[in-house]
């Protein structure tokens, strides 16, 4: 009998604090030893002129979420995780959405049933609470955070979505008794309205208004809200897809006065600029880079690069919310009633096979960021911070054996007739990166290689986050 199921050779291991030549031997999907010249494996990869890289953790994406509008997601657990797996990732963190008036356990149980059988990667479930009702406060939720949906988004804009500041002081103090993580998305609502109807008032409808409509200085003012309520109630909590300087100088000043305030920024505040929704000529093309909160400017983008150099910045995730440009009858963001504004336009963009390629090439090819921070961004501490460590996120003997064997030198032109997701766009055509995986291992068996996806395999499943 062979003492390992498969060999890792030759390759250079990146952890979130060391870069070091060793082979990897894996056995039952999990990594049993570290060490040189391993031999005796029924399969072996060669990684010479690799870097061999945890498996990505994509701690915020959306699956085959529903929206309120009818406009359905391009992605569901299929196609959203065989693309997660080209680009890298062998865990991802999708969202089960409460909608408003529906039971929340409910929204749970549909979400497996949705993801069962059908995934390339390993999944988590975060949860969206969009309706803090006494039994959602007193009994569902702090029963499945005992279960281990141990993360949860909380929304503070959006009609059918979003908590008063009374609701979310009580959210977060359940969260705080039952130890869960707070996650926030922190724009102000009433001051995105008020723009909003100023804007429409002056013809000003198209998809660029969208951008100042949703303006930095909403994000910083929410950020501000949803720090001291969560210091009021003593309770940690993640500021997500954090956009520029304003909302990030508020978490630097949380974090001097010692609070528990966490931040996740996105590659579309390094790599998109508000202008890009202008599309050609304000025309409705700058639809497709719609997003909440939106791409700011260049200054902005330095801001976060500065933040994800420095440590402000934990995670970096892709939010994932996939439309396509023209779904059928009304479905994509090209429908009838966006084209009346932008505020009816679909919020999201894809990016979940382009998060790692994207910072790589920005950060580490460029000399912005070290290897071992990007790792640490992209895998580690998005699986420390939604309990999924040591098991993901890094490079260690009994973790599982979840793998990326990147090509530093590769050169690529970002493509949408390349990827894998549902929608019929990448808001990043054209770009040029250079660094993509080659080889995508997922609990020790081999899940794309040289790029090309094991369609048919589907190993990945649902993570009991108790059980870490
Ligand atoms: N928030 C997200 O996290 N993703 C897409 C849209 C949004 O508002
Ligand atoms: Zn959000
Ligand atoms: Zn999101």
């Amino acid at each position: 009998m062979s003492e390992f199921d498969l060999v890792v050779r030759g390759g250079t291991i990146v952890t979130a604090s060391d870069r070091f030549r060793a082979d990897l031997g894996i056995r039952d999907g999990r990594i049993v030893q570290i060490g040189h010249d391993l031999s005796g494996a029924r399969e072996v990869l060669d990684a010479t002129g690799r870097l061999v890289l945890p498996g990505g953790v994509d701690a915020h994406v959306h699956l085959a979420q529903p929206t309120s509008d009818g406009t359905i997601m391009a992605d569901d657990f299929d196609s959203g995780t065989r693309a997660a797996a080209a680009g890298g990732s062998t865990t991802v963190l999708p969202f089960a959405l409460q909608e408003k008036g529906k039971s929340l356990r409910e929204a749970v149980r549909d979400y497996h049933a949705k993801a069962e059988g059908n995934c390339h990667v390993d999944v988590a479930f975060h949860l969206i609470v969009s309706d803090p009702t006494p039994q959602v406060l007193g009994q569902e939720l702090p029963a499945l955070i005992r279960d281990g949906y141990s993360s949860f988004k909380v929304f503070m804009t959006y009609d059918d979505l979003r908590l008063t500041d009374a609701e979310l002081l009580d959210v977060f103090e359940v969260a705080r008794r039952e130890k869960a993580l707070v996650m926030v998305h922190a724009e102000g609502h009433d001051a995105i309205r008020h723009i909003t109807r100023k804007l429409e008032a002056a013809g000003q409808t198209a998809p660029y208004y969208h951008a100042i409509a949703h303006s930095e200085i909403a994000e910083r003012e929410a950020t501000h809200r949803a720090i001291s309520h969560a210091q009021l109630v003593d309770v940690p909590i993640v500021i997500v897809h954090v956009s520029g300087r304003d909302p990030m100088e508020q978490i630097q000043w949380a974090r001097k006065r010692g609070l528990r305030v966490h931040a996740e920024t996105c590659p579309q505040y390094i790599a998109l600029t508000r202008d890009d929704l202008k599309g050609l000529n304000m025309d409705f093309e700058g639809a497709k880079y719609v997003c909440s909160p939106p791409p700011r400017d260049t200054a902005a983008q330095e801001a976060i690069w500065e933040g994800l150099r420095d440590g402000t910045f934990d995670l970096f995730s892709s939010d994932h919310a996939p439309f396509r440009y023209q779904g059928e009858a009304g479905t994509g963001k090209d429908n009838p009633r966006a084209r009346t504004s932008f505020k009816w336009v679909p919020n999201g963009i894809p990016g979940i096979e382009t998060r790692l390629p994207i910072l790589f090439s920005e950060g580490v090819s460029k000399g912005r960021i070290s290897i071992e921070r990007f790792v640490e961004l992209t895998a580690t501490n998005p699986a420390k911070l939604y309990g999924l460590y040591p098991r993901k996120g890094s490079i260690v003997v009994g973790g599982d054996a979840d793998l990326v064997l990147w090509d530093p030198e590769e050169a690529r032109t970002i493509t949408q007739g390349d990827l894998h997701h549902g929608s019929d766009y990448t808001p990043y055509e054209g770009m040029q990166v250079t660094g993509w995986p080659q080889v995508v291992v997922l609990k020790g068996q081999v899940v794309v290689r040289n790029g090309v996806v094991d369609t048919d395999a589907r190993r990945g499943g649902h993570i009991d986050r108790t059980a870490i």
